[in-house]
């Protein structure tokens, strides 16, 4: 029997002392800023800890960051994200951002963090928008800290909203790279120190679509269109089609990167385009609007 209280209180005293972190929003403030060169949303607040790294760490629990997401409402339904936005949602297609909150030592008051959702995402209309944001906190594990605080409703000004469809028909790029060495190592094959070419669509920061790449080829082409990508942008957005040689042991090789705007977009429409840029000697593309 006092072997059975022992083990039981071995068991219970450390769990009991690992009492989850609580986390509380103050200040949700939403306002409209440019983040990586694109119109968005930022979802503003105070988040205070109940207990510091430290005191954590002290009751058995080693987590470095927590994660913040955010979604949004516009009615009593979620904002759904936009098409080609799908790295921007969560498994039900409801718009997500999800940020890091790292701990520090001794702090419990996170003021100001902010968190960036571009206007283009949001399957929303243009105008004046009522919006409300909601938030939850999860753990590395996806445990749920905090499981959905609602802000207020705010009115905010959705820009304008274009559709595009963007087709890259075929890339050419240089034999040799920055140092004037192969794209590739490779010692006994010649053909392997050939790239693996495929593009890239860089928006606000993210991937949001890529080609798959071809082995061993200074080119890549798409003439069926497998790789057409439909998404959305705001009026003055700015996006980057970057062109890469994908590497298994390491991150992809640049090789080149095109800025495009909305002024270059209007004079481009539909059109099939021939650029060259950085390491890129030629590549063909189209951008429609519709
Ligand atoms: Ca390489
Ligand atoms: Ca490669």
């Amino acid at each position: 029997m006092r072997n059975t209280i022992a083990l039981y209180l071995f068991l219970f005293v450390p769990v009991a002392l690992a009492a989850r972190q609580e986390i509380t929003f103050q200040n949700i403030v939403l306002h409209s800023a440019k983040q990586a060169e694109v119109s968005c949303l930022a979802v503003q607040c105070d988040i205070f800890l109940k207990e510091t790294y430290n005191q954590r760490l002290l009751a058995g629990d080693s987590a470095e960051a927590y994660f913040v997401e955010v979604w949004l409402k516009d009615s009593a339904e979620y904002i759904k994200a936009s098409r080609g936005f799908t790295e921007f949602t969560d498994s039900i297609g409801r718009l997500k951002m999800q940020v890091p909150l790292y701990l520090v030592y001794d702090a419990k008051l996170y003021g100001a963090f902010t968190v960036y959702i571009p206007y283009a995402a949001m399957q929303i209309g243009s105008g004046l928008q009522k919006i409300k944001p909601v938030i939850k906190v999860v753990d590395r594990a996806g445990k749920i800290m905090v499981p959905g605080f609602g802000g207020n409703y705010s009115t905010m000004e959705v820009p304008h909203k274009i559709d595009l469809r963007l087709a890259v028909k075929s890339i050419t790029v240089a034999e040799k790279d920055a140092n004037g060495k192969n794209w590739d190592l490779h010692l006994t094959n010649p053909e392997g120190a050939k790239p693996e070419v495929y593009w890239a669509l860089k928006y606000a920061g993210k991937q949001i679509s890529r080609s798959q790449y071809e082995l061993n080829n200074f080119e890549f082409t798409d003439a069926e269109g497998k790789y057409t990508f439909d998404f959305a942008v705001s009026a003055e957005d700015i996006f980057y089609i970057e062109v890469l040689d994908y590497d298994v042991t390491s991150f992809s090789d640049k090789i080149g990167s095109h800025k495009i705007n909305l002024q270059e977009l209007e004079a481009l429409n539909g059109a099939d385009v021939t650029i060259n840029f950085d390491y890129v000697r030629k590549m063909i593309f189209s951008l429609t609007v519709f």
